[in-house]
């Protein structure tokens, strides 16, 4: 069985407990390789690796390390087909999706930041006659990076490459539920000639691993996409030692559908923005909200939509829906689905665990689930499910639809559908989400600020702001 290892100071090596996790195929529900049960000596070793490797790193010409990262862009290109048939083994996802959006995400990750130091001006401001101050960047360090396992190699990615094009050295973790992505990407850093020490992967548990990363001294800065909960644990952690941190946690997003919207293009997207990736998108419209007028009409369209959807084996080019990450979080779907019919939900499609056949048979699969008849505050429409569960709820007016879409105690993402403009201006103005699309969905230019506001985060991800977040500002005041 095929045994993954921990890339530290530029080699393949195993643990030092010499223990090994199991790796599950979702779709299967069978152990399919094994990754490092790594612990805080092996945390230790990579972060004095990426210490020693960060003078020369951060001194590279940016053309050097704008070269070598945009060949690990290629090598992830060379690779996709490899790449995007382990990102699908390991996470469930369809492998159409993996190809299609996640690897080459990842290569267009590593080649946007790749350059993005070259681009980069620095400020001066002149005190009227008294001095000039000007301010200077420079790579903070060795940072931290922790990813989850709903989009693996994209989102590891997204941290990596704007530390390292930065001039910063990481210790990264990617999910233990999803880590052979992070493993071939190893490889390819490699191939690519990433000087040893600038990029550490160590993989195991986020309680012994990743809270060894947060917890370690010589880390100053943390980047973190993940559940609400562990958020609050890192930050919690970090804030004695004053880390910076980036915190991209979940969200409980409103998909808002006017009457006056392009029905076809609403109905359709909202397929998509509901059961994407099995809904394990932080960005998913799990709340859909239609004015009374279209509530009837769009609730039959979307319903039979949703039972056409094709949920089968991941590898299969004719499925939609593939299976949900592991058996833990299937259980916690199909336990928020017995809550929402406690709380008066009526289950208007889907609804419960799909046993395939062939070699899908013990897989973790779910049915695309549409609830109807909740109200705004039971848990089912706050707490975030993270699984292909959406709710629809009828709204009288643009004030009661904004309330709605408030009211949760999170702010990643809204999409709205109208066709009038000035509407669209005025109610996504009154939203406190971080992102909010205007009859699309998943659409970012990758120099836009990204993250979240209230519970779904702290801090902005993207374009310059994460170069911003991996380097210190300093100023400097020049008496003239
Ligand atoms: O995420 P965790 P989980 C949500 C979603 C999901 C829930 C839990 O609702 O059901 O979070 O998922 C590492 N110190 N999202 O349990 O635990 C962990 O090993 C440092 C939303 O998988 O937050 C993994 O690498 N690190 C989300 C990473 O944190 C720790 C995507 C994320 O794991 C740690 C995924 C600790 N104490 C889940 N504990 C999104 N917003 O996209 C765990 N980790």
């Amino acid at each position: 069985m095929q045994q993954i290892l921990n890339y530290v100071n530029g080699r393949l090596v195993a643990p030092i407990s010499s223990s090994y996790l199991d790796n599950i195929n979702p779709a299967e529900g069978k152990v399919y390789s094994l990754l490092p049960d790594s612990d805080l000596r092996d945390v230790e070793v990579a972060v004095k690796a990426a210490e020693a490797a960060f003078p020369l790193w951060a001194a590279m010409p940016f053309e050097k390390r704008a070269a070598i990262l945009l060949k690990i862009a290629d090598l992830i290109d060379r690779d996709l087909e490899k790449l995007a048939w382990a990102e699908s083994v390991d996470q469930g996802k369809p492998l159409k999706l993996a190809r299609a959006v996640d690897i080459p995400r990842a290569s267009a990750n590593m080649r946007f930041y790749a350059t993005a130091s070259m681009h980069v001006s620095s400020e001066s401001h002149l005190m009227e006659g008294e001095a000039i101050n000007y301010t200077t960047r420079t790579p903070v360090g060795v940072v931290g990076c922790i990813s989850p396992w709903n989009l693996p190699l994209y989102l590891f990615t997204w941290k990596i490459a704007p530390a390292l094009a930065a001039g910063c050295t990481a210790v990264a973790k990617p999910s233990e539920l999803t880590p052979m992505t992070a493993f071939l990407f190893s490889k390819l850093c490699i191939e690519a000639g990433l000087p040893a020490g600038v990029l550490n992967i160590v993989y195991g548990l986020g309680g012994k691993v990743g809270q060894a990363i947060v917890e370690h001294p010589k880390v100053s800065t943390i980047s973190f996409t993940g559940g609400t909960v562990t958020g609050k644990t890192i930050a919690a952690t970090a804030a004695p030692m004053f880390k910076k941190l980036s915190l991209e946690l979940g969200g409980k997003n409103p998909n808002i559908i006017f009457a006056d919207c392009d029905f076809e293009q609403a109905v359709a997207t909202s397929i998509s923005s509901s059961f994407s990736n099995q809904g394990e998108i932080c960005l998913c419209g799990s709340r859909i909200l239609v004015e009374r007028s279209l509530y009837d009409r769009f609730k039959t369209e979307f319903v039979k939509r949703t039972r056409e959807l094709v949920v089968g084996d991941p590898l299969d080019e004719k499925s939609k829906l593939g299976a949900l990450v592991s058996e833990g979080h299937m259980k916690k779907v199909l336990s928020y689905i017995e809550l929402a019919k406690t709380e008066g939900g009526k289950i208007e499609c889907g609804g419960e665990q799909l046993k395939l056949s062939g070699r899908c048979v013990d897989g973790y699969f779910v049915s695309p689930t549409v609830i109807t008849g909740l109200n705004q505050l039971c848990r089912t429409n706050q707490e975030e499910i993270f699984g292909p569960v959406v709710t629809i709820m009828p709204f009288d007016t643009e004030e009661e639809a904004i309330g709605f879409a408030n009211a949760t105690t999170y702010g990643l993402s809204a999409t709205i559908w109208t066709e009038n403009l000035k509407r669209a201006h005025r109610v996504s103005h009154q939203l406190k989400s971080g992102i909010i699309w205007i009859n699309c969905w998943l659409l970012r230019d990758l120099r836009t600020p990204f993250g979240g506001m209230k519970q779904s985060g702290v801090g902005r991800e993207g374009g310059w702001e994460a170069m911003k977040f991996f380097t210190e500002a300093k100023n400097v005041c020049v008496k003239i």
